[in-house]
């Protein structure tokens, strides 16, 4: 018997006829449209949808769930953007604005390789007195004292404000960053597309459009990205749905895209902490599952972030649709600092005991997704 037989025989322990279209839609490997998503949010059939998302899960990557040997070094909080739900930036007259030296950056690199890290994730904020210099020579440095780790470093939206400063074109940055030694690129400052969104939450940022044409200028110039979506703020469901859709349209031309990451709101220590709570663990599965099933054949790889879902849902996330596990993700501040209680970071013992513990095999990834090692 086939495997979408047995997938059948789940899936109708469940039945469903409201998702009947979609069944047979990711049955057969059919993408899914606009319609299909919103009927997937608004559904509560959370069994029924898990069995789908998982059954694709296993279809397109298997059994292995990978994860990052990590290290954050976010460089400085003093920010021009001042988002509505970032608890993160400071002015640079606050007490605690911060912004590391190279010194200190490269300290850090040395501590990361000292551990095994395998990639440092560098990220930010829009801090006006930082010029391109600082940034070059940050990669340039890591890169020639640390060849061996992956530097995925700066969002579309730090690359645009680097150009914006510099006078120079976004091509330009990107090339002069990844000659220096850029791996990759993460996928934050995506957010939520939509306009209305943006006009109300992140009104200092680049537009949807932007952000995506900075994408497509790094997977042109051959720099792999991540992307991300922030979600259970002030968005519609349509409005998620099409942030995927056209995630999946740049991806069709590009196919630069390695991993994508649903971040769940904390509203805690934000402007938006008295209007709106944090999303469900429901609502977070449910996003999981959407994620996997609409982005099928495009991303393969779908992240549990543990740091924004928690250790314990981000396990269960992988067996709704997620295969990547992030990471140890040591000295992560932007979400800690909605005072989030998830812990500091996950000691990679930890990390291979809630994989295996999902009933997957753990696999040690690079920044690139390549395997270093596989736990059995
Ligand atoms: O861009 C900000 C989001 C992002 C909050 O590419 C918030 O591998 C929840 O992009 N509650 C930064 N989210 C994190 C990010 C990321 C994380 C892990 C892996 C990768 C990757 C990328 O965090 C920001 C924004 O979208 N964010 N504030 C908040 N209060």
């Amino acid at each position: 018997m086939g495997s979408s037989w047995k997938c059948r025989g789940l899936i109708d322990l469940f039945s469903d006829k409201e998702l009947e279209p979609i069944i047979d839609k990711v049955l057969s490997m059919r993408p899914l449209d606009i319609d299909d998503g919103i009927a997937i949010l608004k559904s509560t059939n959370l069994f029924l949808l898990g069995t789908l998302a998982d059954y694709v899960r296993r279809q397109t990557v298997g059994e292995n769930v990978t994860f990052a040997f990590n290290m954050h070094i976010d460089y400085t909080n003093i920010c021009d953007s001042k988002c509505r739900f970032c608890a993160y930036y400071r002015e640079p007259t606050d007490n605690d604005a911060y912004t590391m030296s190279l010194e200190e950056i490269l300290k850090k690199a040395g501590e990361a390789d000292k551990m095994g890290v395998q990639e440092l994730h560098i990220v930010g904020a829009l801090n006006p007195d930082l010029d391109f210099s600082f940034f070059e020579n940050m990669i340039e440095q890591i890169h020639t004292f640390y060849p061996q780790m992956g530097i995925k470093a700066f969002t579309a939206v730090e690359i645009a404000y680097m150009a914006q400063n510099e006078g120079i074109t976004v091509r330009e940055v990107l090339k002069r960053l990844k000659d220096a030694g850029l791996t990759c690129m993460p996928g934050g400052g995506a957010e939520i597309f939509s306009k209305r969104v943006r006009a109300q939450l992140c009104p200092g940022k680049v537009s949807g459009e932007q952000w995506l044409e900075i994408m497509e200028e790094a997977h042109a110039l051959g720099i792999p990205t991540n992307a991300t979506m922030l979600y259970g703020h002030i968005e519609t469901p349509v409005e998620i749905v099409d942030h995927l859709l056209r995630l999946r349209n740049l991806q069709r031309k590009t196919r630069g895209f390695q991993a994508f990451i649903p971040l769940s709101f904390h509203p805690q220590n934000t402007k938006l902490e008295s209007s709106i709570l944090e999303p469900t663990g429901f609502e977070d599965l449910k996003i999981i599952i959407l994620s996997r099933l609409m982005l099928t054949g495009y991303i393969d790889n779908i992240k549990a972030y543990w740091i924004m879902l928690g250790e314990k849902l981000a396990q269960i996330a992988l067996l709704y649709g997620a295969n990547d596990l992030d990471g140890t993700v040591i000295e992560e501040r932007i979400t800690h600092a909605t005072g989030t209680v998830t812990a500091e970071y996950l000691p990679v013992e930890q990390l291979i005991n809630l994989i295996k513990g999902a009933g997957r095999i753990p696999v040690e990834r690079t920044a690139t997704y390549d395997v270093v090692k596989l736990y059995r």
